[in-house]
C-alpha cells in the first residue's frame, strides 16, 4: 500500500492502532466537493461518507474532516445490505498542523482551511499584489499553525530584476527572514529551483489572493492542465476561479494543495495597504485645492493635472480607484453582516410584537384554564 507516499509517517501510524483498531483502513482526505468527501488510500481516489456520530459530537467545524486529514474508514462490503458502494469515515487521526483563519463578520470565528501541512507557500504576484503588511498577516496565520512559511513570488516576467530585488530588500528591511522563491509561470524562470525545494512525502499548500497564479503553478508542477485558471482583470484582480481546496500528488512524490484565492484577507489588507501601495497618489492629493476633491472636474486638482501631464500613470491611478472602491464595498458588507448578526441575536432575546401578542394570548388562555 502506498500510504507513505501520501505522507503517512510514524507519528500518524502510532495513532492508528489505538484509534482505528486492527482493521486499519486508512485514507487521506484530498478534496471536499459540495459535501462529498474524496479520499485517497494510496491506490485509488473515491468518495467516503460521514457516520452519524460526527454530527452528534461535532460542536465546531474543526471536528469535521478537512482536506489533508488522515481518516479511519469502514469499507462497506458490496453484498452487505447497507452497502452504499463506498466507505464511511469513522475517525479523524490527530492533526500535526491545522491551518485556519479568522473570519470577518460571521458567527463561526474560524474557518478551517486544511490540515497536516508542512510548508505553506504564501503566493504573491510581485508586480501588483505584494505589500509587507499583507505578508505579515499571512505569517501570523501560518506561524500560529506551526507551519513553515515560504514566500513565493510569481509573475516575475512582469517586473525587472531590479524591481524584484527592491521588494526583497523591503522584506529584509522589515526584519522578515523567511525563505523567498521567485518564479514565472510564463518564462519558466525559477521553476527548477522550486522543484528542487519541494521534498517527497511533505505536504505543501498555496495561499494567496485570487489571480496570483496558484492554479497555473499547480498545473506546471503536475505537468498537465488539471486545474482551471482565468485571466485577471486589467488592474490585476483575480476572478476567484478556484472554489475548492484540492490535494494533489506531484511527480516529486510531494503533496500540494491548491486553494481558492483569499478575498477577506486580501481586501482587508488592501484597506491597510493603500497608504503603502499608493502613497504617491495620497501625497499628490494633498495639493488639490479642496480637501474633499473628487479629482473629477474641480479646479486646481493636482491629480487631474498629474494625469494630464503624465507624471501620474493612469493605470496606476485606475488601480487605486478600483481597490479603494472594493475596500469600501467590503467594509460596508462587513458592517451589514455584523448589523444583521446583532439584530438576529437581539431578536433571540427580545420577542417580536407578534410573539409578545401570542405570549399574552397564551397567558390569558392558561389563566382561563386555571380558573375553570
Ligand atoms: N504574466 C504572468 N501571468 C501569470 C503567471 N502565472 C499565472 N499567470 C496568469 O494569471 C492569471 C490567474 O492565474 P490563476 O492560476 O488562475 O490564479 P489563481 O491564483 O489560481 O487564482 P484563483 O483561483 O482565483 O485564486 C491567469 O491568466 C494566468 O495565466 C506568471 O507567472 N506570469
Ligand atoms: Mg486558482
Ligand atoms: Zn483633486
Amino acid at each position: 500500500m502506498g500510504l507513505s507516499k501520501l505522507g503517512l509517517d510514524r507519528w500518524f501510524k502510532n495513532h492508528i492502532h489505538e484509534l482505528c483498531g486492527s482493521k486499519k483502513n486508512i485514507a487521506r482526505v484530498v478534496a471536499i466537493d459540495r459535501g462529498r468527501i474524496m479520499v485517497h488510500d494510496g491506490d485509488n481516489e473515491f468518495s467516503a461518507e460521514l457516520l452519524g456520530n460526527f454530527f452528534y459530537a461535532a460542536e465546531s467545524a474543526a471536528k469535521f474532516p478537512c482536506v489533508g486529514d488522515w481518516v479511519c474508514l469502514k469499507q462497506h462490503d458490496d453484498d452487505s445490505p447497507d452497502s452504499a458502494g463506498f466507505a464511511s469515515i469513522e475517525r479523524i487521526l490527530p492533526r500535526k498542523t491545522l491551518l485556519k483563519r479568522k473570519t470577518v463578520g460571521y458567527n463561526e470565528e474560524f474557518q478551517i482551511l486544511a490540515s497536516n501541512i508542512d510548508v505553506a507557500f504564501i503566493v504573491m504576484a510581485c508586480h501588483y499584489d505584494f505589500n509587507v503588511r499583507k505578508l505579515e498577516r499571512f505569517l501570523v496565520m501560518i506561524h500560529e499553525a506551526h507551519i513553515e512559511p515560504v514566500l513565493l513570488f510569481t509573475k516575475t516576467d512582469l517586473i525587472s530584476p531590479e524591481a524584484l530585488q527592491r521588494l526583497i530588500n523591503d522584506i529584509r528591511g522589515a526584519d522578515i527572514h523567511i525563505q523567498i522563491l521567485a518564479i514565472s509561470n510564463v518564462s519558466g524562470d525559477g521553476l527548477n529551483q522550486l522543484r528542487q525545494f519541494i521534498q517527497a512525502k511533505k505536504t505543501y499548500c498555496l495561499l494567496g489572493s485570487s489571480g496570483v497564479g496558484k492554479s497555473t503553478l499547480m498545473n506546471q508542477l503536475l505537468g498537465k492542465d488539471s486545474f482551471a485558471t482565468q485571466a485577471v482583470s486589467d488592474s490585476g484582480q483575480g476572478k476567484h476561479t478556484t472554489v475548492r481546496r484540492h490535494l494533489m500528488l506531484l511527480k516529486q512524490g510531494a503533496m500540494l494543495i491548491d486553494m481558492p484565492g483569499m478575498r477577506e484577507l486580501a481586501v482587508a489588507e488592501i484597506k491597510d495597504g493603500i497608504e503603502v501601495s499608493f502613497s504617491d497618489i495620497l501625497e499628490l492629493a494633498q495639493n488639490c485645492r479642496f480637501a474633499n476633491c473628487s479629482h473629477n472636474s474641480e479646479p486646481d486638482c493636482a491629480i487631474s493635472a498629474a494625469l494630464a501631464n503624465h507624471t501620474l500613470n493612469s493605470e496606476h491611478y485606475k488601480n487605486y480607484l478600483k481597490i479603494q472602491k472594493e475596500s469600501r464595498h467590503h467594509q460596508k458588507q462587513t458592517l451589514f453582516v455584523e448589523k444583521r448578526r446583532k439584530a438576529k441575536n437581539a431578536s433571540r432575546i427580545a420577542p417580536t410584537k407578534t410573539q409578545q401578542r401570542k405570549q399574552r394570548k397564551q397567558v390569558i388562555t392558561e389563566d382561563e384554564q386555571n380558573q375553570s
